[in-house]
């Protein structure tokens, strides 16, 4: 009997099934049984019924009935990659963590995810998105499981069954989904005053973001650092993206999630496969108990963010995603991230939220991976040794061996011992910072987290006139979509108390007749705290254009130099060039040379670009003018705010398209105009095409 042969995949325990040329391996059945027959079940005559001892059959059938296991209660939609982190050596002083130590290199799996879509759902809704990081550190996993966004809904963990049930879908019609534009949602929201602050993160371009890559990520609670001397230090995490900040517009979001709902994915998949590895800062506020205790709101509130101006961002390494999952199932579905997982050296606090994450984590993992030998999974083990007794359960991987399962045992030999340590080639165990504890037992919310409104102004003033009236834009469309006019006007009595401007603005896009009074506060909004340059997009724009697509739409004819020069300057710039022509199979340039398409006309529209370049030949821009998703593409670049690379026969399609050429239009045809289209792209969106969206 022959077997085929596997060879085991490092990290998703998986095996490969295909070989690279050469022979096929025996299809087997799970027992390694070969298979002669994987087209008819076994069967009493070709007409008659089936035979229950078709065990082939069986256990097929048997295994995929069983493939699905519960999607994530909530970040069901999510994708992630394989990289590692390096330290600058910055915590070494602060944190006794092996992770931290100069120059260590420590493997990481990220899983980025939107919250409130099912598993099926779209890249693009408006959600928060999550950035969670598993590092295989020497000293075992350290899970830092983040979000986006550095605030949060809820101060209180007990409000998060019923946040979730009011923002997914509406449970007696299954809709909405992915979205918080429905009446649910925004009644919680309008009940929950504590939750102002990350309202307006989620109604600002935040959570439309132009792929994870440019996004950045946040702890959000503060946590401690730990020395083995036992000092503590507060610490806030943040990741910041190399490539800049930068998101979509809510038109091109909505656009997007037709033409590739897997926009987000397949951006991450693609930068990863083609060599362009991802890169994020870990970033650090660092500040000690005299810093907490002067700062004007309570560092244990999750709705509450500490400006960077107050504590500067200090990097402390860097994040690289470097290499794809093998297998999605075995490793995107199957990570299981856990806020308890800390590494010596690194300890909570006693933000409320934190502790309720901290048991919610472990218990959904049981229900969704079936058993509590969850890390058992490839993905889930660490990489370091595991010693101890546990046992058993379903799916067990790994028993101790030997006679002893328990400890104490008077067995000489080398069983686990506990480490108070240090020993000789042992790091101490992990200890718990010794914070002092004392209270009576009260079901309270802390007077310190009273301020809802002060921090959602400060974000609000912070951003440019263009974000601030994408968030009254994105206010205005959700609150339309919510029926009962009740909701929308308790909102608005939100609004006042953040900003009169945007109450006002929403007042009149939704046409509101009864404009409430602002309602009562806890405490009244500050109008002291200073604007924030780091909480705009726009201010922490890239620094160039890499990492970018253009999308050139060309014919048979387009201009041979016009095309060479523009492949040129985009590959100088870490770019990327997408040819969309009218059909797949390509088109002939000027000097009659063939090149294949990337995407046919009606499948790379606009909205997949950063910035788009239209180069037909005059033949071909006549026969793209009557062409609906040609008129389309220049249409949504233009509306979009985009940067337009053009040649002179363009003009005909621009016409058609009722789209006028403006300073973000760049001629390209002479010598060093390809430059100078890229140079301009660096800026993203020419935010100067006042009132193109309308
Ligand atoms: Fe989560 N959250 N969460 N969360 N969360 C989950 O765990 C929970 C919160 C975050 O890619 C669940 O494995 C509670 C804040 C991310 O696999 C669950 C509370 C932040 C992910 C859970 C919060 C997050 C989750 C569902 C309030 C940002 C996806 C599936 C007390 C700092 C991780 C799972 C991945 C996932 C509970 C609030 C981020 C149910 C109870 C705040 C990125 O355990």
């Amino acid at each position: 009997m022959t077997q085929p042969k596997t060879s085991p995949v490092e990290n998703t325990g998986g095996e490969t099934h295909q070989t690279a040329g050469g022979k096929s391996p025996v299809l087997t059945t799970q027992q390694g049984v070969p298979v002669s027959d994987d087209q008819n079940t076994l069967r009493a005559g070709p007409r008659g019924p089936a035979l229950l001892e078709d065990f082939h059959f069986r256990e097929k059938m048997f295994h995929f009935d069983h493939e699905r296991i519960p999607e994530r209660v909530v970040h069901a939609r999510g994708y992630g990659a394989h990289g590692y982190f390096e330290s600058n050596g910055l915590l070494e002083a602060a944190s006794r963590a092996a992770v931290f130590k100069k120059g260590e290199k420590t493997p990481a799996f990220v899983r980025f995810s939107t919250v409130a879509g099912n598993k099926g759902s779209a890249d693009l809704g408006r959600d928060v998105r999550g950035f969670a990081t598993k590092f295989y550190t020497k000293e075992g996993n350290w899970d830092l499981v983040g979000n986006n966004i550095p605030v949060f809904f809820i101060q209180d963990p007990i409000k998060f069954p019923d946040m979730v049930h009011a923002f997914k879908d509406e449970p007696d019609r299954g809709f909405p989904q992915a979205q918080t534009a429905h009446d649910n949602a925004w009644d919680f929201i309008s009940l929950t005053p504590e939750s102002m602050h990350m309202v307006m993160w989620v109604m600002s371009d935040r959570a439309i973001p132009r792929s994870f890559r440019f996004m950045e990520g946040f702890g959000v609670h503060t946590f401690r650092l730990v020395t083995a001397e036992g000092k503590s230090t507060f610490v806030k995490f943040h990741w910041k993206p190399k490539l800049g900040l930068q998101s979509v517009v809510w038109n091109e979001a909505v656009k997007i999630n037709g033409a590739d709902p897997d926009f987000h994915r397949r951006d991450l998949w693609d930068a990863i496969e083609q060599g362009a590895f991802p890169e994020w800062e870990l970033g650090v506020q660092l500040f000690d108990d005299a810093f907490a205790d002067k700062f004007a709101f309570d560092v244990l509130d999750p709705t509450k963010i500490i400006p960077e101006e107050e504590v500067p961002v200090q990097v402390a390494g860097r994040l690289v995603l470097d290499r794809n999952v093998d297998n999605f199932f075995l490793e995107t579905e199957q990570v299981a991230f856990c806020t308890q997982n800390v590494v010596p050296g690194i300890d909570f606090t006693n933000d409320p939220l934190l502790q309720g994450r901290n048991f919610s984590y472990l218990d959904t993992q049981l229900k969704r991976l079936g058993s509590p030998n969850f890390t058992h999974i490839p993905i889930n083990a660490p990489k370091c040794p595991v010693m101890n007794f546990q046992q058993d359960g379903h799916m067990a991987m790994r028993n101790p061996k030997g006679r002893v399962n328990y400890e104490p045992n008077s067995w000489s030999g080398a069983t686990p011992r506990e480490e108070p340590g240090p020993r000789e080639s042992h790091a101490a165990g992990y200890r718990s910072f010794p914070a002092a504890v004392e209270g009576t037992k009260v079901r309270q919310r802390s007077e310190t987290f009273a301020d809802h409104y002060s921090q959602a102004r400060q974000f609000y003033v912070s951003q440019t006139d263009i974000e601030k009236q994408h968030i009254q834009n994105a206010l205005v469309f959700e609150l339309s979509k919510v029926n009962r006019v009740d909701i929308r006007a308790r909102m608005v009595g939100h609004l006042l108390n953040i900003d009169q401007g945007l109450a006002d603005a929403v007042v009149k896009g939704l046409r509101l007749k009864d404009v409430p009074k602002p309602l009562p506060a806890a405490r009244p909004t500050r109008q002291d705290l200073k604007p924030s340059d780091k909480l705009s997009i726009i201010k922490n724009g890239p620094k160039n254009f890499a990492g970018r697509k253009v999308g050139a739409l060309v014919t048979d004819g387009t201009d041979a130099d016009v095309l060479a020069a523009l492949d040129k300057a985009v590959k100088a710039e870490g770019a990327t060039l997408v040819l969309v022509a009218p059909e797949v199979g390509g088109f002939k340039d000027s000097a009659g040379a063939s090149h294949d398409a990337h995407e046919k006309l009606e499948g790379g529209p606009s909205v997949l670009f950063d910035a788009v370049a239209v180069i037909p030949s005059k033949e071909g821009a006549a026969l793209l003018a009557e062409l609906p998703a040609a008129r389309d593409f220049v249409a949504d670049a233009y509306a979009h705010r985009k940067f337009v690379g053009y040649s002179p026969a363009a003009a005909a399609l621009f016409e058609k398209a009722g789209v006028a050429r403006d300073e973000g239009f760049v001629p390209l045809g002479k010598a060093g105009e390809a430059d100078a289209f890229i140079a301009a792209c660096r800026k993203v969106r020419f935010w100067g095409r006042a009132g193109a969206e309308r």
